[in-house]
């Protein structure tokens, strides 16, 4: 299905014959440029960068490349195709069509989701508009775009459905969307991890590993959702996740190349001397960021996510292919808890430990790409592996909250905890000097002294390409 160009919002929802959401968006969309001009990628509006562009949202057509300056970028409202005869796969309406309405009752729960997902969109771009100044390569600063323009139309993707579905109520929630700001201590975004800084490449790397993890997990359990126009977006949304993730684990793996080199090289581990970021200053950065992201998942045990199953509302991750009643009434499922100053594994019903189901998928996930760079560095044969931390580890939200945990898995005391943060967990000296190395390189081809280039440029382009033209001076 093409997406219509010729419309001030590009669309492939028939939007012109919807005179009253039509006008909605376009009242809508002259306070998101504003946002955008206001909060994005700070320095680099008029630059022109080789966008990737959604033109149909088939598998063939949604990637078109073109350089454009950001602001006129063409964010628009893209569903993926509808499957006829879709029915609800779970919860208490299993088997009934899916809703093309709000089913009245869950009306309120659904808004709640809509805009949790949604206020995380435009929070990540406010985090980032800063990197753009202290760029690894031009190669970086156009993927560091990219992911930017496309949480830009991810927010443009839950906005349509405020407006489309929820009336006068959703248009607030629509405002109040570009109105919250990450790390404001007024007006803040509504999960933890985004209100974080994301000061430099590192993190940015760690973030979209990590945190956009969490997207892709949540986006596919939205994806089962029997309200079928979120699930179509949710559908769509995923396909441009792929390359965040890319972006994240290509780029942790490309700074580990780069410092198994110099450890090889100079035969040392200490290669900051030589403009390397170190493996122990590598695992404290994944530790922060795997840690937040796990709080993203909620608590442990959550009538919420319960409700939100029953309700057909959200599924779990690949629910349709999971063999089981997809009503859990009776089932359970196994979770960790802190009870006398020990980590137990404690059955409990699998409906209100949803949460920790999804968490559990993540990490996995998460395994699966450590596997990948410690390969590298086993490769090298210069360092010891990295490692995940233990769950409980450095949580704020659900059962380990308040308790302190090890990154091997140990309850001990807050003192004694305290005492190892700055082992564990990115410290004041650690920060600035990753600061330190955060110098920009904008010459076509060159990159910075502590990431390796890639393997291959963006879409068959060369490595060399100048990504982005019309710097600012
Ligand atoms: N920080 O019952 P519980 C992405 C709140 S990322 C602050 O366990 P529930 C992206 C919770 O709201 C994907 N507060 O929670 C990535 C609740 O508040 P109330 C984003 C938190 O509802 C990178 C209370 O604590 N999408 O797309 O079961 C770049 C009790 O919690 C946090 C979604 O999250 C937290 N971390 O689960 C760009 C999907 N965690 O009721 C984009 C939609 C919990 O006491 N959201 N709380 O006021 C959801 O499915 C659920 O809201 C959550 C929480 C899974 C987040
Ligand atoms: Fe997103
Ligand atoms: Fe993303």
């Amino acid at each position: 299905m093409s997406i219509n160009y010729d419309e001030r919002i590009p669309n492939n929802v028939s939007l012109s014959s919807d005179r009253r959401l039509q006008r909605a968006l376009e009242n809508w969309q002259p306070r998101f440029l504003s946002w955008w001009n206001e909060m994005g990628p700070a320095g680099f509006q008029t630059s022109d960068v080789y966008l990737r562009t959604a033109t149909s949202v088939d598998a063939k057509g949604w990637a078109t490349f073109d350089y454009l300056k950001m602001p006129d970028y063409r964010w628009g409202i893209f569903l993926a195709e509808p499957e006829p005869d879709r029915k609800i796969a779970f919860g208490e309406h299993k088997g009934e069509p899916v809703w093309q309405e709000v089913p009245g009752e869950h009306r309120g729960v659904l808004r709640r989701l809509i805009v949790t997902q949604g206020d995380t969109e435009p929070a990540s771009v406010e985090q980032q508009r800063h990197l753009g100044r202290t760029c690894p390569s031009l190669y970086d600063l156009r993927n560091l775009f990219q992911v930017n323009v496309e949480e830009g139309r991810h927010l443009w993707a839950m906005v349509y459905l405020l407006q489309a579905f929820f009336g006068r109520d959703g248009r607030e929630e629509a405002e109040a969307l570009l109105e919250r700001r990450s790390g404001s201590a007024d007006n803040p975004r509504i999960l933890g991890a985004f209100n974080e800084r994301t000061p430099d490449w590192l993190s940015f790397f760690m973030f979209a590993h990590f945190t956009d993890r969490d997207g892709k997990f949540q986006l596919a359990s939205l994806a089962e959702s029997g309200f079928d126009p979120l699930s179509r977006t949710c559908r769509f949304m995923l396909t441009e996740e792929a390359h965040h993730l890319f972006v994240g684990e290509t780029g942790i793996g490309r700074i580990i190349a780069r410092t198994c080199e110099l450890m090889k090289r100079h035969r040392t581990d200490r290669v900051a001397e030589y403009g390397g970021i170190g493996l122990d200053l590598i695992q404290k950065y994944l530790n922060f960021h795997f840690s937040v992201s796990l709080d993203l998942f909620g608590s442990e045990l959550s009538t919420n996510a319960a409700n939100y199953f029953s309700s057909g509302l959200k599924g779990r991750f690949k629910e349709t292919e999971r063999d089981d009643d997809h009503r859990l009434t009776d089932a359970s499922y196994r979770v960790f808890k802190s009870r006398d100053g020990k980590i137990v594994e404690s059955d409990q019903p699998a409906l209100t430990a949803l949460n920790e189901n999804l968490r559990d998928a993540y990490i996995a996930d998460c395994e699966r790409a450590l596997v990948r760079w410690n390969k590298t560095i086993e490769e090298s044969g210069a360092g010891l592996p990295l490692t995940l931390p233990h769950r409980g580890f450095h949580r704020a939200i659900g059962e380990f909250n308040g308790v302190f945990v090890s990154p091997a898995g140990k309850i001990i005391s807050e003192p004694e905890w305290r005492s190892h943060e700055h082992e564990w967990l990115p410290n004041q000296a650690d920060r600035e000097f990753v600061g330190s190395l955060m110098e920009p390189v904008t010459e076509p081809g060159k990159f910075a002294s502590w990431i390796a280039p890639p393997p291959r440029g963006i879409n068959h382009q060369p490595i060399e390409q100048d990504y982005v033209r019309n710097l600012p001076v």
